[in-house]
């Protein structure tokens, strides 16, 4: 049986969302025509033929080439603007919202331009769309350690502005000890810390992200159903999860939503969330993803309420912030 969505979605965070995942075909051919680049794809359906992923490097090779037509710093207010919009009609009230910083710089376009180019719409998302926003800025882990260290210390003008630091990219073969050093400095400067784990990589990655970077978050984590003493430490820890269903169908990380652990996770007492991580190539944003597991997974009211809960608690909000947002 499919349900229909409620006409009010469920009030939630955002917790796992890149905001160049955000990108969609229409707005990335606008931005391609402004900025006077040609994209190797005809029109908006052509490039939406490419979404048919194998797995997290073949959808990484897409998502980091079509960044080429955010070049200013208008284009990334408009790219937040454009997400911010759609998570509230989604029911999000507060988003924490990933960057890729060297994705950028890499093609010339300064961190600086990144970050004031997203805190303005960030600093709108309030009055515009009843959203409250943190930025996560995430190292590319398939780069070098150095590369990141290079990274924190360019942002450091613009650290005000930043939550937290966060870690993507290709997983496998880049574990999180390669970062060790930059996410001291990084814990030094007053910075939340968080990164990927266990999406394609071990359980041996998610206790890495704990025991030698020490973050607050896991995002995805969804490996560490391999490893009971890891799920043991999670619990135990009431450690956050920010799991996204479609993400983990659509890079094949799981074979079908039906058989998706979340609901074993739950029952185990992990501290689950379910987040939209690129919802413009995985084909939902965060009310579709609560959607999806609810109709595959046959989830509860209370279920999904958990759920909603955690997406608040896991987020950097204190507790004035928190009772507000929810
Ligand atoms: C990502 Cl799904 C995913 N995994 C790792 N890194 C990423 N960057 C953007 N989306
Ligand atoms: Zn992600």
């Amino acid at each position: 049986m499919s349900h229909s969505s409620p006409a009010r979605p469920l009030p939630k965070a955002e917790l796992h969302l890149h905001i160049e995942g955000t990108l969609e075909p229409a707005l990335a051919f606008a931005l391609a025509e402004r900025n006077g680049i040609t994209l190797p794809y005809a029109d908006e359906d052509a490039l939406r033929r490419a979404y048919d992923f194998e797995d997290l490097q073949s959808f990484l090779d897409l998502y980091y080439a079509l960044m080429a037509v955010l070049r200013t710093e208008d284009d990334f207010a408009e790219l937040a603007d454009a997400y911010l919009a759609r998570a509230a009609a989604q029911g999000v009230r507060h988003a924490e919202i990933f960057f890729d910083p060297q994705a950028h710089t890499a093609r010339g376009v300064p961190v600086g331009t990144v970050i004031e180019g997203l805190a303005r719409a960030l600093d709108e998302a309030e009055e515009r769309h009843g959203i409250s926003t943190r930025l996560i800025l995430c190292f590319l882990r398939d780069e070098s350690a150095e590369s990141a260290l290079a990274t924190l210390e360019a942002a450091r003008p613009y650290l005000h502005r930043v939550t937290a630091v966060g870690l993507d990219s290709a997983e496998v073969g880049h574990p999180p000890s390669k970062f060790r050093e930059v996410y001291e400095k990084a814990h030094e400067l007053g910075l939340r810390k968080v990164a990927h784990a266990g999406e394609e990589g071990p359980p041996s990655y998610v206790w890495e992200a704990l025991d030698v970077l020490g973050v607050e978050r896991v995002d995805h984590g969804l490996r560490c159903v391999e490893d009971p003493e890891l799920v043991d430490r999670l619990v135990r820890d009431r450690m956050p999860l920010t799991l996204c269903p479609l993400s983990n169908v659509r890079l094949r990380a799981v074979d079908t939503l039906e058989k998706h652990p979340l609901p074993d996770m739950l029952r185990r007492g992990l501290m689950a969330t379910v987040n939209s991580d690129d919802p413009a190539y995985f084909g939902g944003y965060a009310d579709d993803n609560f959607t999806a597991v609810r109709d595959a997974l046959r989830l509860g009211e209370e279920e999904l309420r958990t759920l909603a809960r955690n997406s608040f608690l896991a987020a950097f909000l204190d507790d004035e912030e928190e009772r507000r947002a929810r």
